[in-house]
């Protein structure tokens, strides 16, 4: 018996390519809201519906519509922007959105709080410095990663190219997003054909990385699709093909989980962009288009075996899938600080807490960045939630740093803080079950001071926390893990690896500050007397059995 479609389907079946009522419903001036079936379209033109949960009980309390704004999710593949871009989006931030920047842990930029009569100017404006948000969200391949900063050798340069090459064989070439927003007005009288997803594109996201070992910074294990480039005579000779990772869960429901990808062989540079395409294809024919919950790559893959699939992906390539080569990876944060490429040109990787770009008070992160931007830089965003001022001239240093002292911003961060990530969560995120982005900060000070304590201060350990169980933060491959389950608790994972490679494992339920504490007290002692040389947190606890 074939199962009953997902109503999501039926949507995009009868959306006539993304477009829906959409155009309709930014007109309707009576809410600023729109529909439920759009809410689901606008996705794909990486939009969300959001409202603002802090105010939720009092305008309750007051019988007024919840406070209803948009959030817009930039498509950048590789994080790249020009510093002319950079000014515009922080332009638009101010004019547009909240005042505000929020770097992604994809690489992308988020603005929030933007409302119904401001969507279409928001979107012009990014369309006018020549960047989209087309399929930045949405059940399509979503803003491929790669690791930053194509400045720092030619082998990155030519990663880039690759990622840039996957992300614009696979956008939709419905011209919904230019019709609805831009241009106010359907350009062409037929519906495009959509030939890699067909009318009811996807089951469900899609997500892509490319990796330059040694950097796993993109977090290779936790995406759909990766590629892990293979250098040989520090020429870039092709990529090992990894499928099968995602973060997503539900609390409760065991038939989800978060997967560590598999390496499943090793392809040309060339053919990179076939494979992306037969990847995606298999997904698109095979994928579970009847329960959401289960319909991402991953439990396609679990459940017809990974044999099954590379067979599936080969049937569909001209040449089909190598053995896979050997890579080495050190870890899966970013190279933070000052970096010199042999061209002698500068590149600041810049620590942002949690990529929330913004002026606070002393704390002037937002405009020294606009400042910034006046010089011959660019910006990249890290799959840390940081960015990299590359390109930076030796006097274009000088004022760099200069003008982030001036601003009260500081190069570096502790060691924890640096490589901790918070999704967003409260108050813009619908599904947030507890506080995320603005509880970690005050966390991670009391956690410093515990492995100030044990001599552990210069010790990088990945924090990572979430909101709810989707993971956006990619907190199951930290070494520490927490993942919100009720307010101001959360569910302790521990024993994730360095290099981002091991899920970790679930240690305690429902945890509380103390809780979380109480139990990382002790575990850090042992790890100061205890460890071997070099060993890692996350390798510690679970060769001590402490988990
Ligand atoms: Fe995410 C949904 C924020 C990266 C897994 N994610 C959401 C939404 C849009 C909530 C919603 O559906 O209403 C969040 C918007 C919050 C807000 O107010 O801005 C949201 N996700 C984010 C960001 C902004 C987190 C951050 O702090 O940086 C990241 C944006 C990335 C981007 O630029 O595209 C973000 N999300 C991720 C990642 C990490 C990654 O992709 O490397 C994951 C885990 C990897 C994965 O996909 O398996 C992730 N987000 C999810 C899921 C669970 C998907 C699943 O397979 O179950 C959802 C919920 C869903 O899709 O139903 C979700
Ligand atoms: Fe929202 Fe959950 Fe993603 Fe955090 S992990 S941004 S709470 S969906």
């Amino acid at each position: 018996m074939t199962e009953k479609l997902s109503h999501n389907e039926a949507i995009k079946t009868n959306s006539r390519l993304l477009r829906g009522t959409l155009a309709e419903g930014l007109e309707a001036v009576a809410t600023g809201a729109i529909s439920e079936d759009d809410q689901q379209l606008i996705k794909f033109h990486g939009i969300y519906l959001q409202d603002d949960r802090d105010l939720r009980p009092e305008r309750a309390k007051r019988k007024l519509d919840k406070a209803y704004s948009f959030m817009a999710r930039l498509r950048v593949p590789g994080g790249v922007l020009s510093s002319a871009q950079y000014l515009a989006m922080d332009r638009l931030a101010d004019e547009r959105g909240n005042n505000t920047l929020r770097l992604t842990t994809r690489q992308s930029i988020q603005f929030h709080g933007v409302i119904k009569t401001n969507l279409r100017p928001a979107l012009r404006q990014i369309d006018s410095v020549l960047l989209d948000t087309i399929a930045a969200c949405g059940d399509v391949n979503r803003n491929v990663m790669c690791t930053p900063n194509e400045f720092a050798s030619p082998v990155h340069a030519q990663a880039l190219r690759t990622a840039e090459a996957i992300s614009t064989h696979l956008l939709p070439r419905s011209g919904a997003w230019r019709e609805i927003f831009i241009n106010d007005e359907q350009i062409t009288q037929a519906l495009e054909e959509e030939p890699i997803y067909g009318a009811t594109y996807l089951p469900r996201k899609f997500k892509i990385a490319i990796a330059v070992p040694p950097q796993n910074d993109v977090d290779v294990f936790a995406h759909d699709l990766c590629y892990i480039a293979i250098l040989e005579n520090n020429t870039l000779v092709g990529y090992n093909v990894v499928v099968g990772g995602g973060m997503g869960a539900t609390h409760g429901d065991a038939t989800t989980y978060p997967l560590v990808g598999s390496v499943i062989g090793f392809c040309s540079a060339d053919d990179a962009v076939a494979v992306a395409q037969a990847v995606v294809t298999t997904q698109r024919d095979f994928g579970n288009r009847s329960n959401r919950r289960r319909a991402r790559l991953k439990y396609t893959i679990e459940d017809r075996g990974l044999e099954w699939f590379r067979n599936e992906v080969n049937a569909r390539l001209a040449k089909p899938l190598a053995p896979a080569r050997e890579y080495h990876f050190t870890g899966n944060g970013d190279a933070m600080g000052w970096h010199t490429s042999p061209d002698g040109l500068h590149h600041l990787t810049l620590f942002i807490e949690n990529g929330r770009v913004a002026d606070v008070g002393n704390w002037r992160l937002k405009s020294a960045l606009k400042a910034i931007a006046a010089q011959d830089v660019s910006f990249i965003i890290t799959p840390n939630q940081n960015i990299i001022i590359a390109r930076a001239s030796t006097a274009a240093r000088e004022i760099i740093e200069a003008t982030l002292a001036s601003h009260g911003v500081a190069l570096r961060a502790s060691a924890l803080r640096e490589a901790a990530m918070a999704c967003v969560a409260l108050p813009t995120c619908a599904l947030a079950l507890t506080e995320s982005e603005r509880y970690l900060p005050s966390l991670v000070t009391r956690l410093d001071s515990m492995l100030g304590e044990h001599g552990l201060a210069e010790q990088p350990i990945t924090l990572r926390m979430t909101g709810c169980p989707n993971g956006c933060a990619r907190p199951y491959i930290a070494e520490i893990g927490l993942v919100g389950r009720n307010p101001g608790k959360y569910n302790l994972h521990l024993g994730g690896a360095h290099d981002g490679s091991r899920i970790a494992k679930l240690h305690r339920e429902d945890a509380d500050e103390a809780t979380i504490l109480g139990i990382l007290a002790p575990m850090f002692a042992d790890y100061a007397k205890h460890r071997q040389p070099a060993e890692r947190f996350g390798d510690f606890v679970l060769r001590h059995g402490l988990v």
